[in-house]
């Protein structure tokens, strides 16, 4: 699915701004038909933003079920003879739209995009109403999942079991736009260096009647290659490569012509020319051994909670450059696209995963005698998998023209130490192989399934593993931790020799609280636990990456293990550093 644009022949408009908007916890919208007229009862709602924390009221944030957003838009009068689409960039977790009166579009996955052909619904120069019921309901079956219960007071309640706020809304910006009727409808390239020569394997598809030409332009606009046919390869004689540190992009230019050579679609992407390959344990980017340098991170602020912001995510790329990272996992579902563009354009290196997070009975509901198997019908089952993979194919369609994605990341800490997670994860491995052969895959190893325990590391390019030792065990213990550590890594890199980046490391930090002895939650006992990992890292030559858990403070639910959140951050939640956002720098900055 192409994204909106304005190009020589597209126009897009924004429907950003506030909207109308009603929780319906009962889900009586649906039945009594609320796209049929204005929101009654409504109140006025940020796009895009999380709702949950706009309203200072409990009923707002721990909402669960169905709310409302309905709009009103002025369809551009000129967009007669356009084929006129609705696109959501994403509404967590799924959605139904309405345009008027007729559904439109529905959509299961809260962090990919979605939209619906509305041609025959909207008059250009007329308004048309745009209704969405967003549900952010989490089940066994959706991807995250989670379990739905019932309060005493009759009310429905949401479980999960992933650690962070289950925040809900239209996250991402929401556009109208117009398209020629004959249209580029898909494009996607493969890229390949030989020496100083470049290569781009393209193909676009489009629907209607014309031919396809395409035309490649450096950054100062001159162009280098161009080809005709809707397959090709175009030659970049004295290439400039795209590049961790150098986000150097060409422009790909495909043009739609009808039978008199006239332009009858143009579509723009910018495509960065880049090699990636897994070489025993070495990561190689361009052919180079890369390391990678970073954060897990999240898209999570105050006020708007998940709602992209430019502000934000622009102050979040200049803290990362200021502390010398290269590269970050978009921990635990796919980012907005704005995020991959700036890496692109910058050369930040991405870990892209899906929003399979906590598929994992053996460690969400630990200790609990009733904890369920997680691979079962009633729990990670058939219909888990089937969206599960749909996830997998939504985030790979998506993504795979950046060149700042690297590594595709299937799951986060799924329960590895069972042999059905085999069979659960063998197909979504193979899924992402076929539609991307270009790119390793792996996914997020929990503690709890060492090297001897997992049965799916078999199935991964790259180890990607999430240690807490000196936190969640060995607490306030370093001397003991580092042992353990570095034992554990060994006995991965002796059993698979393939790269290992240690996806996850840390200690929870109040800002502010010191100690002169070890003590968890001080600033201290941060810089002295991520300097001991680091010690280890050093010495294991399979060890290619390092990101810390996490880039900043993030919001959970409330939890005994939670002080308004998650406390990882090497900066705070309001993004100030901690004691160490210096000393990480002093490692990763080693040109000051
Ligand atoms: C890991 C999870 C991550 C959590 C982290 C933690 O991958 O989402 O936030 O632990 O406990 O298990 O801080």
């Amino acid at each position: 699915m192409l994204r909106p644009q304005d190009s020589a022949t597209r126009e897009r408009k924004s429907l950003n701004g506030l909207w109308a908007f009603r929780l319906d916890s009962a889900g009586a919208g649906r039945a009594e038909g609320w796209w049929r007229s204005r929101l009654d009862g409504s109140r006025e709602m940020p796009v895009p933003a999380s709702y949950n924390d706009i309203v200072p009221d409990l009923a707002v944030r721990d909402h669960v079920g169905d709310a409302w957003y309905q709009t009103s838009v002025r369809v551009p009068r000129h967009w007669t003879e356009e084929r006129i689409v609705l696109r959501f960039d994403a509404a967590t977790h799924r959605a139904v739209v309405w345009v008027n009166d007729v559904q439109v579009a529905e959509h299961e996955g809260g962090y990919t995009p979605f939209e619906a052909d509305v041609t025959d619904h909207v008059e250009p120069g007329g308004e048309a109403r745009v209704t969405i019921v967003v549900n952010n309901e989490l089940t066994w079956a959706s991807v995250p999942p989670g379990q739905l219960g019932e309060g005493p007071d009759g009310k429905r309640t949401q479980n999960y079991f992933h650690d962070f706020f289950n925040y809900a809304g239209l996250h991402r910006s929401v556009w109208l736009y117009a398209t020629p009727k004959t249209r580029v409808s898909g494009i996607t390239v493969d890229t390949g260096l030989d020496g100083g020569t470049g290569t781009v394997r393209y193909a676009v598809e489009h629907v209607g009647n014309a031919s396809v030409q395409v035309a490649l332009r450096d950054a100062a606009g001159a162009e280098v290659a161009i080809s005709e046919g809707a397959e090709g390869v175009l030659t970049i004689a004295d290439v400039h490569p795209w590049a961790p540190g150098d986000g150097y992009l060409y422009e790909l230019e495909a043009r739609l012509r009808d039978a008199d050579g006239g332009l009858v679609d143009s579509y723009v992407l910018p495509v960065g020319v880049r090699t990636v390959e897994v070489r025993g344990t070495e990561f190689l980017i361009n052919g180079e051994p890369f390391y990678f340098r970073g954060f897990g991170k999240h898209e999570d602020a105050p006020i708007r909670g998940k709602g992209h912001d430019d502000a934000l995510m622009v102050h979040d790329f200049e803290l990362m450059e200021w502390i010398g990272a290269n590269s970050f996992r978009t921990s635990h579902y796919p980012y907005a696209e704005e995020v991959l563009d700036y890496a692109d354009r910058h050369g930040i290196v991405v870990i892209d995963e899906t929003a399979a997070v906590g598929l994992n009975a053996r460690m969400t509901m630990f200790g609990r005698a009733d904890a369920p198997s997680t691979y079962t019908e009633k729990t990670v089952g058939s219909e888990t998998q089937r969206n599960h993979l749909e996830a997998v194919r939504e985030l790979v369609v998506r993504d795979r023209n950046h060149p700042s994605v690297v590594l595709w990341c299937i799951a986060n800490e799924p329960d590895g130490g069972v042999p059905e997670a085999r069979d659960y994860f063998a197909p979504l491995f193979a899924e992402a192989r076929k539609l991307d052969p270009t790119r390793p895959v792996g996914f997020v190893n929990i503690m709890m399934d060492g090297p001897d325990k997992c049965v799916l590391s078999e199935l991964a390019d790259v180890l990607m593993v999430n240690r807490y030792y000196g936190w969640y065990s060995q607490t306030g213990d370093l001397a003991a931790a580092e042992p353990v550590l570095e034992a554990e890594l060994r006995a991965w890199a002796d059993k698979h020799g393939k790269p290992i980046i240690i996806t996850e490391y840390g200690a929870d930090t109040l800002a502010g609280l010191h100690s002169v002895v070890d003590n968890p939650w001080s600033e201290e006992y941060q810089v002295d636990l991520l300097d001991m990992y680091h010690r280890v890292f050093d010495r294991i030559d399979a060890v290619v990456g390092e990101h810390i858990w996490n880039f900043a403070d993030f919001a959970t639910r409330p939890a005994i293990i939670r002080v308004d959140g998650n406390k990882k951050g090497v900066f705070t939640r309001d993004r100030r550093p901690k004691s160490a956002a210096f000393s990480v720098r002093r490692r990763w900055r080693k040109d000051l």
